[in-house]
């Protein structure tokens, strides 16, 4: 509870685009208590898992405290002048391409304005691109052809109005959960209809009406078909083509196809032309499955292109939504963040727009071509033309395709400048220079959410060490640079009325981001506010008036055929790999994995695989396999699930050097882009996949960190310390040696029971008597009781050697309601003894489901496993 006299502030959850408002109140011990504000648009009160278990990641153990130049700890002056020093020398010798800032969709939006500002307007390069995209540059790019300029014509609310949502590569139950909550909740309410488009069986299937699971990057074929359908059925809104053009053309291209590419049946294919079609009230909701594709922006015009010929935009309950992924996704896109955009959505090309923000500016120059897009930012790097590069709140070592040959480019970069919290990331360890930033809770700005909301972040905690806000660090380097009066910033504050102000010239050029509205507001106090607000208009929805932003005020509807993906499947590469995310995990984990609860849920890296392959392949439930790529390769554990369709394979993206070194998934990822949003086809590589043949395979708990070196680890952090899993191509000759380097005690005290083979062994190591680590190795895939022996040294110990729990404590098995904690083998127990029927049953009896509901999906997955189950019994 909140503590008497502490203060309450209204913040954002740092994590997804939902753009949840959190209440946040610091506690006498340094923590944080983190609750759903009640009254934000967004979440009125709800938190996800990884909202509710915010307050387990503001600790400040693994917080970076000091500037480091080439590891060594210096004052801020010193790392400041070193920054701004090499910058401009690269500049003066080499022009001002050589240089580049690599930034990210999780900037704040004033961060992110300082440094378009000093890199566009000062520096005079475009070379500043942003990991958007590697996420939303699709949607950008497919907005701006059909309407003129980057709009979300929607909003949350038309969700509740709707009576059918179509998620195409969505999974919004686990990407989007509170967002996934208020479809749920319009289902209950108006019985609203959910279809999934998505090659994979996801979290986001278990509440739906129809799942078509269509073959990798098959999309555009779909909403071809879709297209010559509402055509064909007389569905199209004659009336609302009269805003727009491109139609002729665009159907003719979509009747050129049959839907054949997508693998579904014609009787699938018509029932959901059926659904789409005769439900007026449609939202199609899109994400990752469609923007990260060489023909991501063919995707996203193939589904606007129905909305338009329907006239379903721009009106209550319907429409398409581009889900943003980051905290200031959109943000980002309304500050020109992106190497192809200029500040509040004028285009670099347009030399009006250029004039305009440079004599507002008073910039020396502002660049009249777009700079490198991300993935020819890393090779420019790597092929040495850029010289000095800044990285500021993003991990591409870890997250950009091809990412074993990006970090040997950062590698090779003369000077690379990064800035995050922790010193611990793939990234962070490459840097020569190496800032502070202060984290979220810490800094105060603002955030746009996927529904064009701004809304405050405010620091509740003091930062620690000298860590440093992102815009304030960015502006003492422009000043560093000679730039004082451009960067002379002394609060966020500042800085968003400069940049409201700017948006008011976006507006006079009659640009749709307009908040010069808030020029004068009270920033402390600014709440909740949908964009535009000007004297022309205030937030709700656009083209509800039917103007586009095209010079003749007309949408277009694109003309796009359906392209495979890029990579094709061969005998030696036989499978699509799919890469995504998990529930309770974000990104590279820097944050989330300092959560036990969050770390429970899925504690390892895996692949899922389907039965059929499995078996072909050798490869049995526990195994390890081997992932291959034309790339790089992986060790991931293999799951076995017929969620993946034959011949397909999926990985999440969230594991690095630092949590499992041989799990970086993106080091598999082929760097194709699509041709006009420069965006990674990040879900459609090919790999073998083959079972690894371990030596020997351990296990290991500890109450410190540990240092494992095997062929393949992954661990996570546990109530009471750490967990790892392990697996060698060796085995050791001393498994005594291996442990006391792997736990670093040298002196501890052993108990061990070592097995008939060389394979086998169980060690326990005490201090003062307290067993502080324990590490259990066998020559086949162990079943030890991993959640109970996680528990260590909480629980008592006359078991451990075992591995088993004690009579008394039953294994809860894997964590699936991290709010509560509870297992999937006390749920499986609840729902058999206690005969419990439905997800409200179980959260009755056991709590479960019951606080953020992220795990109600798989709940329901559970219960309908085990009616199955008895069915067939
Ligand atoms: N828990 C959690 N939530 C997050 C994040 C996180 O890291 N963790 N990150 C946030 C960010 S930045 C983003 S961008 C969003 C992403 O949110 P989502 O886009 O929902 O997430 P992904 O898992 O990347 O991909 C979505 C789905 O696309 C499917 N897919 C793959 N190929 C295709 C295809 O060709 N067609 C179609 N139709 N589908 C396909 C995949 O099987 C996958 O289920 O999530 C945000 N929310
Ligand atoms: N294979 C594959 N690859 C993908 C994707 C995929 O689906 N599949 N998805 C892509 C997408 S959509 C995205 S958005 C990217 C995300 O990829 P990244 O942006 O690389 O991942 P994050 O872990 O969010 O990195 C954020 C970094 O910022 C640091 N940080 C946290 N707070 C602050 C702060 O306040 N200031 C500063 N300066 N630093 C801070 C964190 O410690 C962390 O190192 O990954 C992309 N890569
Ligand atoms: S849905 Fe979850 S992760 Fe996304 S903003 Fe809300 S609480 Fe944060
Ligand atoms: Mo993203």
């Amino acid at each position: 509870m909140a503590g008497a006299g502490r203060k309450t502030v209204r913040s954002t959850c740092p994590y997804c685009g939902v753009g949840c408002g959190v209440l946040l109140t610091p506690q006498p011990d340094g923590g944080l208590d983190v609750r759903g504000d009640p009254d934000h648009p967004a979440n009125f009160g709800r938190l996800c898992s990884k909202g509710s278990a915010l307050g387990e990641t503001v600790g400040t153990g693994h917080r970076l405290l000091t500037p480091r130049i080439g590891g060594r700890e210096v004052s801020w002056e010193s790392a400041l002048d070193t920054v701004a020093e090499r910058f401009a020398s690269t500049i003066a010798e080499h022009g001002p391409d050589s240089v580049a800032f690599y930034v990210s969709g999780q900037l704040l939006t004033e961060d992110y304005y300082v440094a378009n500002k000093l890199m566009k307007g000062f520096i005079g390069s475009a070379n500043i691109d942003t990991n958007s995209r590697l996420c939303m540059a699709s949607t950008v790019a497919g907005h701006k052809r059909a309407f003129g300029t980057d709009t979300v014509p929607g909003t949350y609310e038309d969700i509740e109005d709707a009576d059918l949502v179509v998620l195409v590569g969505s999974n919004l139950a686990w990407c989007h959960p509170v967002l996934y909550q208020r479809v749920l909740a319009a289902r209950k309410a108006r019985g609203t209809r959910i279809i999934v488009v998505d090659p994979r069986r996801t979290a986001s299937c278990d509440g739906a009406d129809m799942h078509l699971a269509l073959e990798p990057g098959s999309d555009v074929a779909l909403f071809n078909r879709l297209l010559a359908e509402i055509d064909a059925r007389g569905a199209v809104d004659a009336d609302f083509l009269g805003n727009t053009t491109g139609f002729d053309a665009a159907l003719e291209q979509a009747r050129a196809e049959d839907g054949t590419a997508t693998g579904l049946s014609e009787a699938q294919i018509a029932a959901f032309c059926t659904e789409w079609i005769g439900t007026e009230k449609t939202v199609t909701i899109f994400s990752q499955g469609v923007n990260q594709s060489s023909s991501g922006s063919d995707k996203v015009n193939a589904i606007l292109n129905c909305h338009l010929a329907t006239g379903r935009i721009g009106k209550p309950g319907c429409g398409p939504l581009s889900v943003t992924g980051q905290p200031n996704a959109m943000g980002g896109r309304e500050v020109g963040g992106l190497a192809n955009m200029l500040a509040c959505h004028l285009d670099l090309e347009n030399a009006d727009h250029r004039a305009a923000v440079r004599e507002f500016w008073a910039a020396p120059t502002v660049p009249d071509a777009p700079g490198l897009k991300a993935v020819d930012m890393f090779d420019a790097v790597g092929e040495g033309r850029i010289k000095a590069l800044w990285i500021i709140h993003t991990n591409p070592a870890v997250s950009m395709p091809d990412a074993d040959r990006v970090r040997d480019a950062i590698t090779g970069c003369d000077f690379t400048v990064v800035s995050d919290i922790t010193a611990e990331t793939d990234t962070a360890r490459l840097a020569d220079v190496l800032l502070p930033a202060s984290a979220w809770a810490e800094k105060d700005g603002t955030v746009t959410n996927s529904d064009r909301t701004i809304s405050r972040q405010r620091a509740a905690l003091p930062a620690p060490g000298s860590a440093r806000p992102d815009w304030e660090i960015l502006a003492e380097v422009g000043r560093r640079m000679g730039w004082q009066g451009a960067f002379d910033y002394q609060s966020p504050a500042e800085i968003f009325r400069e940049y409201a102000a700017l948006s008011g010239i976006a507006g006079s050029f009659g640009r749709d981001f307009d908040i010069s509205g808030l020029v004068g507001e009270d920033y402390d106090a600014l709440q909740p506010t949908r964009w535009p607000v000007s004297a022309r208009r205030e937030g709700g929805r656009f083209f509800s008036d039917g103007r586009f932003f095209h010079a003749d005020q007309k949408a277009r509807l694109v003309p796009v055929s359906w392209r495979p993906p890029v990579a094709k499947t061969a005998p030696r590469y036989p499978f699509r790999l799919n890469t995504g995310r998990t529930r309770d995990q974000w990104h590279t984990m820097t944050r989330t994995a300092l959560s036990a609860r969050l770390s429970a849920h899925l504690a390892e890296p895996f692949l899922e695989i389907h039965p059929a392959d499995a078996f072909a392949k050798g490869i049995g439930s526990a195994d390890l396999v081997r992932v291959d790529s034309p790339q790089g390769s992986a060790i991931l554990r293999a799951r076995i699930t017929d969620a993946v369709r034959p011949g397909q394979v999926f990985a999440p993206m969230h594991w690095t050097g630092e949590t499992a070194p041989s799990a970086r998934i993106d080091a598999l990822v082929a760097a194709v882009t699509d041709p006009v949003s420069g965006q990674p086809e990040s879900k459609a590589s090919v790999v073998n996949v083959t079972r690894l043949n371990a030596a020997w395979y351990g296990f290991a708990v500890s109450a410190r960190p540990m240092t494992p070196k095997a062929a393949y680890w992954a661990r996570s952090v546990t109530r009471s310390g750490q967990r790892a899993e392990l697996a060698g191509l060796d085995t050791p000759q001393d498994w005594e040696a291996e442990a006391r380097a792997l736990f670093d005690l040298p002196t501890a005290e052993l108990t061990s029971v070592t097995g008939p083979g060389q394979g086998n062994a169980r060690l326990a190591f005490r201090e003062n008597g307290q067993l502080v680590a324990a590490l259990f190795v066998s020559s086949t895939p162990i079943a030890v009781m991993r959640d109970y022996l996680a528990t260590l040294p909480d629980q008592p110990d006359q078991s451990l050697l075992s591995g088993r729990s004690p009579a008394d404590v039953p294994d809860p098995g894997p964590i699936l309601c991290s709010c509560f904690g509870v297992g999937v083998n006390t749920i499986l127990s609840a729902i058999e003894a206690d005969g419990l029927l439905s997800v409200e049953a179980i959260g009755v009896a056991l709590q479960a489901g019951t606080n953020c509901g992220s795990c109600r999906p798989e709940l329901a997955d559970l219960l309908a496993s085990v009616q199955q189950k008895e069915a067939a019994e």
